[in-house]
């Protein structure tokens, strides 16, 4: 008999760390549903690509490197029986980053900064969202994902934050500014008690910035747990005991180990995890 055929399996590094020492090791890897984009709603993709569902690989590789298996979820805004059944195989809920809302999902009319738009994937993560907060399933949102969090939950957003807030801080380094996407825009104050401030473990955090929109008027259950020194809202999270927390930066840019990344992946994760167990239960 071969070494290799009575050797254990190997697996991930990151897949013992995210079990934790003194935790038993995980027995099933919670599944993260990571919503997608339109493929031509991104500027530049040629017209005769075919009709396509895409989405960064960060947002996934951040999801592994703490354990958890990622899946991509189509936008089915025609078809929402199949969403629904997709979504109840999910342990978890991931809305990346993207493009603008259409305003009239908070009921406004678009104003002329508002940039492109993917209505497909504003039906399906708006609808999303809605049933995992009311399934207590963990939602992570992460810029747009944050946006969408607080619009499914009736709140509005700032359609264009240079147009109508008339703040100096620079908010959308990438890529209209110029900057790299890890590029540390501005400290966020964490409100005290919040469920981000435990996680991050800090009064404030330095984050990265790549957003013209925020939240304006915000979603029933959610409070704000972050925001600039402009006042710009930064995070919000749900009032309740389930994993509801949308961050107005994006973590995923930084390495997994990075102190303002791993603690909300891994959070989301643990929250995911516990999520899958309680309902097999
Ligand atoms: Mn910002």
């Amino acid at each position: 008999m071969s070494l290799l055929m009575t050797s254990a399996p190997t697996r991930p590094a990151a897949y013992d760390t995210a079990a934790g020492e003194g935790r038993a090791p995980l027995l099933r890897r919670p599944v993260i549903g990571v919503t997608t984009q339109t493929l031509h709603a991104i500027e530049g993709i040629p017209a005769g690509l075919p009709d396509s569902w895409v989405m960064n690989q960060r947002y996934f590789r951040a999801v592994t490197a703490v354990g958890g298996a990622p899946v991509m979820l189509p936008l089915f805004d025609d078809d929402l029986a199949t969403v629904r059944a997709v979504y109840e195989r999910l342990d978890g809920l991931l809305i990346p980053g993207g493009v603008d809302m259409q305003p009239a999902t908070y009921g406004e009319a678009t104003r002329p900064e508002v940039g492109r738009l993917d209505p497909a994937r504003d039906t399906v993560e708006i609808q999303l969202v809605r049933w995992a907060i009311a399934d207590g399933m963990p939602v992570l949102g992460l810029c747009r994902g944050a946006q969408v969090i607080n619009v499914a939950s009736g709140g509005s957003l700032w359609q264009d934050i240079p147009a109508q807030l008339g703040t100096t801080l620079i908010h959308d380094c990438y890529p209209t500014r110029g900057f790299a996407r890890d590029h540390l825009a501005h400290p966020v104050a964490l409100a005290a008690g919040s469920r981000l401030e435990a996680l991050l473990d800090a009064p404030s955090v330095q984050v990265n910035s790549m957003h013209h929109q925020s939240v304006k008027t915000l979603g029933d259950g959610l409070l704000i747990s972050a925001v600039a020194p402009d006042g710009v809202v930064e995070a919000v999270e749900g009032t309740g005991d389930a994993f509801v927390v949308g961050v107005q930066w994006h973590p995923e840019v930084f390495d997994a180990e990075d102190p303002t990344t791993r603690p909300i992946f891994e959070a989301f994760v643990a929250a995911s995890i516990e999520y899958g167990e309680r309902r097999a239960a």
